[in-house]
């Protein structure tokens, strides 16, 4: 019997996920992808995909948008410029950030981003939060409200003067996330290693970006990775270092690994494509390279690399931190802006795939299939979004992205669909592009041109994330050691 026609049919693509390549049609019903086999009968819309790898739609978990920094400067990009470029660039769901500042509740926090979103976002998204104020009403209130609501990761930031929380509050925080289910996302720096750093600095009259890399030491980092998983595992709390950018760090994370603590961490293209040289120009030029952590050197490239390789980094995100090189973002005071005033983050919502694709799956440093798993596929499990997104399987959505392993492209700012005005990979040649991309069987991006409408994306409750499924102790436990995870502590038997 011949199945009747499918609203969408991608035909004739090589498709891949993280598990395998294969040739097939895909059908698409109602915006979720009911068949996957050879020779499917036309479509109401018929998409050729022959020559063209058909992959899932990215996934970009790390993402700021809409944000109020904790310097008070606000992103450039909003809701739908944030989603149109990371649309352009194969990604169809991101997880920005929900960012609580000091005094402000959690609840008015969401529903604010919430509602910003709702309006603009032209792909589907989810929120982290970023906690700053773990008082008695958010730990025991809001926050397993909001992950109830699913809001199932935070972030939680190691320095930062208005976000910096201290290592009882990191306790406090682990603590309660291991009950509710949800995952702790650690900025992992030291926060007096950069401040005392950047005040002898200072004195001494060294105020050019550049030195921006200097205060954040790697060890600085390192450091503060290695004191947030000692503290995962006092309490046995699965906890995520986000965008790891030097090669002591990801051997630590390596080792922790290895030790069997559960330890989960990510990267992002600045520490595959940048180093500290490239904040060393002339004037405060450099700025448009500054981020914390900051890019590193060529060592710290190649173990960023080897650690997508092997498993210790499994993510692979933007950071996408849009700040634009006038007084809003990085120059708030022109060009006599010293490094510690610029705002910190570089963008990279729309070239993350595409970079990726062109310099790891197309010079044979990572298989598709990697590529797939590092976008996509580990995101969906990591956040809690498996059920629905990351995959090419029936009853997923129908997120997918027809990369053309041929399209070269010379990078411009002028051709990123963001508001950022400069792009720090300026003149680079990628081989490879994303031609058409589909979010839940719409197609989204086609012939460099959008298709789609502001606030058509969709927010998505997130589910419990995987790693955190297993972590989860008794809700009506009332053993304090087995509610901690201190079962076994030699402290604790005697
Ligand atoms: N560092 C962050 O922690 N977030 C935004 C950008 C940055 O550089
Ligand atoms: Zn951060
Ligand atoms: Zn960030």
């Amino acid at each position: 019997m011949t199945a009747p026609g499918h609203d969408v049919t991608v035909r004739g693509g090589r498709i891949s996920t993280e598990r395998e390549t294969f040739e097939a049609d895909i059908g698409i019903q109602d915006g979720v992808i009911v068949s996957i086999e050879k020779n499917l009968p036309p479509g109401r819309h018929d998409i050729d995909a022959s020559g063209r790898w058909v992959l899932p739609g990215g996934i970009d978990s790390h993402v700021h948008i809409e944000q109020l920094s904790g310097m008070g400067m606000m992103c450039a990009d909003d809701f739908y410029s944030g989603t149109v470029s990371a649309a352009f660039g194969g990604t169809t769901t991101i997880i920005p950030f929900a960012a609580q500042h000091r005094g402000k509740r959690i609840p008015d926090v969401v529903a604010d981003y919430a509602s910003r979103a709702r309006e603009k976002a032209v792909i589907d998204y989810g929120f982290h939060l970023i906690l700053a104020d773990p008082d008695e009403v958010a730990l025991k209130h809001d926050l397993p409200q909001a992950i109830r609501d699913g809001v199932t990761s935070l972030k939680v930031y190691m320095t930062y003067n208005t976000l910096k929380l201290d290592d009882y509050q990191l306790l406090d925080v682990m603590a309660l996330a291991g009950r509710e289910g949800a995952l702790v996302m650690i900025h992992a720096e030291n926060h007096d290693m950069i401040r005392w750093v950047a005040q002898r600095l200072l004195d001494g009259g060294h105020t050019a970006p550049k030195f921006h890399a200097v205060a954040h030491d790697a060890l600085a980092e390192s450091e503060a990775s290695h004191r947030a998983m000692a503290l995962s595992r006092l309490i046995d709390v699965p906890v995520l270092i986000v965008h790891v950018a030097g090669a002591e760090t990801v051997e630590l994370i390596r080792s922790a690994q290895r030790l069997g603590t559960r330890v989960y961490a990510e990267s992002c293209p600045q520490y595959l494509f940048l180093t500290a040289d490239d904040i060393d120009l002339p004037g405060v030029e450099g700025a448009k390279f500054c981020c914390s952590p900051p890019p590193r050197d060529a060592r710290s490239q190649q173990a960023v690399w080897d650690g997508f390789k092997d498993g210790t980094l499994g993510l692979y995100s933007s950071d996408h931190a849009p700040y634009r090189f006038d007084e809003t973002g990085k120059l708030p005071n022109g060009q006599a802006t010293i490094f510690k005033d610029m705002a910190n983050g570089v963008p990279g919502i729309e070239l993350r795939m595409p970079l990726l694709f062109s310099e790891g799956v197309q010079k044979g440093r990572i298989t598709i299939n990697e590529f797939v798993a590092l976008t996509a596929t580990n995101h969906a499990r990591m956040y809690g979004l498996a059920h629905c997104k990351g995959d090419i399987a029936i009853g997923m959505d129908a997120d997918l992205a027809l990369w053309n392993p041929t399209h070269e492209v010379t990078v411009t700012a002028a051709m990123l669909h963001d508001n950022v005005g400069y792009t720090p990979y300026e003149g680079m040649r990628l081989q490879g592009w994303p031609e058409l991309v589909m979010s839940r069987g719409r197609t989204v991006v086609e012939n460099n041109t959008l298709n789609v409408a502001r606030g058509s994306g969709r927010y998505i409750a997130r589910r419990q994330p995987e790693v955190m499924v297993n972590a989860k102790t008794p809700a009506n436990s009332s053993r304090l050691p087995g509610l901690l995870g201190l079962k076994g502590k030699a402290w604790q038997r005697a």
